[in-house]
This record gives structure tokens, sequence and C-alpha cells, in this order.
């Protein structure tokens, strides 16, 4: 037997076995496997407000995406094809740019924004603007992503951008830039519409645009 409170706690004191066992005796007792997701999400929600507080640090950040990452396969084994996971807030892609192959601040931001119902795209690494623009096209984006640690990503995240102009898809879309090196001017330069070197303000940000105010 598991309880809703269970599952959260499980979660936010990251006992993964717990939490995997929880998820199954859950959809056991016939729990839907909507509100099963809900209950990761406030879970991983409550990390990550103690990783602002400092409480949490990245390990523990990179420990409750692995649980979420491995509770959703779960329950995506058992949910019907025509049931998405995902709220449908909007459609980001993300990926890092050409160049660069650090994905672990981006793994983070993805997990984040699946968390918080988005429907993720994830490119991976060494991503070059080509990659971008059919993704995007494929999928109707709302939302590029693009995240970069070297300082070569910039030029990588500026191609980006200048292609989607080209590809006449860029007026259709937001850009959010993020990793440790970015910065306002970055912002600028990338012709990005916001920056951040965190990813839950990344997730405040995109949840603002689509969410309006
Ligand atoms: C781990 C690491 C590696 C690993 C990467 C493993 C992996 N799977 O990612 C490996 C060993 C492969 C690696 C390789 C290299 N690395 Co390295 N690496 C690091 C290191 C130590 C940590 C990076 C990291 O993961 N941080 C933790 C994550 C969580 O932080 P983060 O990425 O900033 O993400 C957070 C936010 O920024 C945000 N975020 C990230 N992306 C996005 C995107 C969006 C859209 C949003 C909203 C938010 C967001 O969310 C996260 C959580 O809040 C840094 C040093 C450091 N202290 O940062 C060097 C560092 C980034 N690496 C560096 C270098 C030079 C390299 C190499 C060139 C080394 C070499 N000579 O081979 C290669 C480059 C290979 C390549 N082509 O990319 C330099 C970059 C210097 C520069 N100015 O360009 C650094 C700064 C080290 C240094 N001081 O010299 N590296």
């Amino acid at each position: 037997m598991g309880t809703k409170e269970e599952l959260i706690h499980a979660v936010t004191e990251l006992e993964e076995e717990k939490s995997y066992s929880l998820v199954k005796a859950l959809l056991d007792e016939g729990v839907n496997p909507k509100e099963v997701i809900d209950m990761l999400r406030k879970g991983v929600e409550i990390v990550g407000e103690r990783f602002n507080k400092k409480e949490y640090f990245l390990t523990e950040l990179v420990m409750a995406g692995e649980i979420f990452q491995q509770s959703a396969k779960i329950l995506e084994a058992v949910m019907k094809d025509d049931t998405k996971m995902s709220e449908k807030l909007g459609v980001v892609v993300v990926g890092t740019v050409k160049g660069d192959v650090h994905d672990i601040g981006k793994n983070i931001f993805v997990t984040l924004l699946q968390a918080a119902g988005f429907e993720v795209h994830d490119l991976g690494v060494d991503i070059d603007a080509e990659k971008f623009i059919n993704k995007v096209k494929e999928t109707k984006a709302d939302i590029v992503a693009y995240s970069g640690l070297l300082t070569v990503a910039l030029e990588s995240m500026k191609q980006t951008t200048e292609a989607l102009k080209t590809a006449g898809l860029r007026d259709k879309l937001k850009i959010i830039i993020g990793g440790l090196p970015v910065d306002e001017m970055w912002m600028k330069e990338a012709g990005a519409d916001a920056y951040t070197d965190n990813a839950f303000n990344g997730v405040k940000i995109v949840t603002k645009w689509l969410k309006g105010g």
C-alpha cells in the first residue's frame, strides 16, 4: 500500500527505491497515472525549493531528476498511447549548441520542464542550427532553449538564431539561453529573449511566457 504523501516524501528525501515501489503500489491500487505524475512533480518542486535555499546541492538535484525520469518510465509503460504524460503547457525544443557537449545542466532543465508539464524535445549535445530548425518545424515549438558552457557556444547560439530568422521561424518563437557563462550580453548577442544560469528560474520564465502575465 502506498499513499500520495508517502510518494512526495520519498522523492523529496531522495529515497530512490522507495519512490519506485510507491509508484508501482499506487498504480496497483488503481490511482490514475496523471495523479501519480502530479505527486512526482510536487516532490521535484520541493527539491527545487530546497536547492534554491541551499539546503540541497547539485547531487540532490541530479538525483531527484533521475527519480523523476525513472518513475516516468514506469508510468509510461502503463499509460495508453493516446494519453500523453505532459499536460502540454507548451512545446519546448532544447539542445546544447554546436561545439559544446556539456549536458548536466541541460538535463536538469529538461527534467524540470517535464515535471512542470511541458512537452520537451531534447536534441542532445553539439546541435547545429539545422537540427534546431528541423525540430522546431516538426513539433511546432513555442520555445527554443539553448544550453552552452563554453565561450565558443555564444557563436553557435548566434548562428542558430540567425538561421531561425532566415527560415522565417524566429518571430513565432521565444528563445531562452542557459548555462554557466550566460549573461545579459550573451542574451543580446545570441538574439535571445531571456537568459538564466538557474534551471528553476528558466522554468519560471517559460511558464510565464506561455501563461501570460
Ligand atoms: C563537468 C564538466 C565537463 C564534462 C561534461 C560532462 C557532461 N556530460 O556535461 C566534460 C569532462 C565532458 C567536460 C569537457 C570539457 N570541458 Co568542461 N566542465 C565541466 C564542469 C566541471 C562542470 C559543468 C557542469 O556540469 N556544471 C553543473 C551544471 C548543473 O551547471 P550548469 O551547466 O551551469 O547548469 C545549471 C544552469 O546553468 C542551468 N542551465 C544549464 N543549461 C541550461 C539551459 C537552459 C535553457 C536553462 C534555462 C538553464 C540551463 O541549469 C543548471 C542548474 O541550475 C565545468 C566547470 C564548472 N565549474 O562549471 C567545466 C567547464 C565548463 N569546462 C570547460 C572546458 C574548457 C572543457 C573542455 C574544452 C576541456 C578540454 N580541454 O577537453 C571540454 C569541452 C568539450 C566540449 N566540446 O564541450 C571550461 C569552459 C571554459 C570556457 N570559458 O569555455 C569549464 C568552465 C572549466 C574551466 N574552468 O576551465 N567538461
